[in-house]
């Protein structure tokens, strides 16, 4: 239960530091994209997180089913939840539904893009251009900004080095 607690603050705590950043928008058809942004990583990170809020302003449902960036070899749209206190990552194979008229928000400890194998290591102010693509609203070319995670509390580090972990087995990250 504690480390649910840590996880979640430390998700509000990242939050809270990226929405000082300048916002940004991108839209494409009904899909509108909110300050997509990374998390700066340590050297040498075998993964990084991508988040965002899509708006789905229209009447059809659509679906993130993936992207492409040249800052890693891969990305993949993940989800992260909790089995029986175990916080668990999954590729969601078959992409995450933006339900018609709806918003869904990638972000810590949820949903997230993952950036397999950074080319390089993604620090404050950086731009990490994305193309993300969506089964209806087809390829959208992004920004992600890329936020400090120097701002968050020391007992709260952990989650980043677990999320590695976790990816440690996982074609892609083998390599290098
Ligand atoms: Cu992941």
């Amino acid at each position: 239960m504690a480390l649910i607690q840590k996880l979640a603050l430390g998700a509000f705590m990242t939050l809270a530091t990226a929405s000082g950043a300048a916002a940004h928008e991108y839209k494409a058809g009904a899909i509108t994209i909110g300050h997509p942004w990374a998390r700066a990583t340590l050297p040498n990170a075998p993964v990084a997180g991508g988040y965002m809020t899509i708006d789905n302003t229209g009447s059809e449902a659509d679906r993130l089913i993936g992207g492409s960036t040249p800052a890693a070899k891969a990305v993949e749209v993940h989800e992260m939840s909790v089995d029986g206190g175990v916080m668990k990552m999954r590729q969601l194979p078959d992409g995450l539904e933006i339900p018609a008229g709806q918003s869904v928000t990638l972000k810590p400890g949820s949903y997230h893009l993952m950036l397999i194998g950074p080319t390089e290591r993604l620090t404050k102010g950086m731009r990490v251009p994305l193309t993300l693509k969506f089964e209806k609203a087809g390829s959208v070319a992004v920004e992600l900004a890329v936020e400090d995670v120097a701002t968050r509390k020391p007992e709260m580090a952990g989650d980043h080095d677990a999320m590695s972990g976790m990816h440690a087995g996982q074609p892609g990250t083998a390599a290098k």
